[in-house]
């Protein structure tokens, strides 16, 4: 049985809205894994310094038989092949995959904290989540909704519909 990871993606460099959509067909074609489905793409204010371009934002939710390290190795590598140089922190960048959850697992090593320790906190991962996963629970058995609720706000903006042309469709895939 595969598992279920959902990823979030982010980028400010570079053309976005196409590093995320780039990053969405990479992580469509890695091994042994199949994009089940991905958000709308939200516009957002920066976190951190703000001394940087809006944010382009979208969540995927990936099938895979990679474990976990596994798969942080080939996000990494997604990132590498798109020009990612990991610069100072919370600066700009090309595109940045996350992992947020792996089905439930709850891990903390230096290479990987899940879920991802600051998913609960940020809208433009919750409500990209929240779009392809209404219903969906964390481990510690908050739901995505009371999340929500409760996170900080990014002046979020949905920039593609599911009916947008500009938004990689099933058959670009
Ligand atoms: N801010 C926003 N809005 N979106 C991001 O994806 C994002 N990623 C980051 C930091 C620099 C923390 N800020 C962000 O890594």
């Amino acid at each position: 049985m595969p598992s279920v990871s959902y990823i979030a993606l982010g980028s400010n460099l570079n053309n976005p809205k196409q590093q995320v959509k780039h990053a969405l067909l990479a992580l469509d074609s890695l091994p042994h894994s199949y994009l089940l489905a991905y958000s709308s793409l939200y516009q957002s204010a920066p976190m951190g310094p703000q001394d940087q371009p809006p944010y382009v934002n979208a969540v995927a939710k990936l099938a895979t038989e990679l474990a976990p390290l596994e798969l942080l190795d080939a996000l990494q590598s997604i990132e590498n092949e798109q020009g990612r140089i990991r610069e100072k922190r919370w600066g700009a960048r090309t595109i940045d995959l996350d992992i947020v959850l792996y089905d439930h697992t709850i891990m903390q090593t230096e290479r990987l904290t899940l879920p991802h320790y600051g998913a609960k906190e940020r809208d433009f991962v919750l409500r990209p989540l929240a779009e392809i996963s209404p219903l969906l629970i964390f481990p510690d058995g908050e739901s995505v909704q009371q999340a929500l609720q409760q996170c900080h706000s990014y002046e979020l903006e949905k920039i593609t519909t599911d009916n947008d042309q500009e938004t990689v469709s099933r058959h670009e895939l």
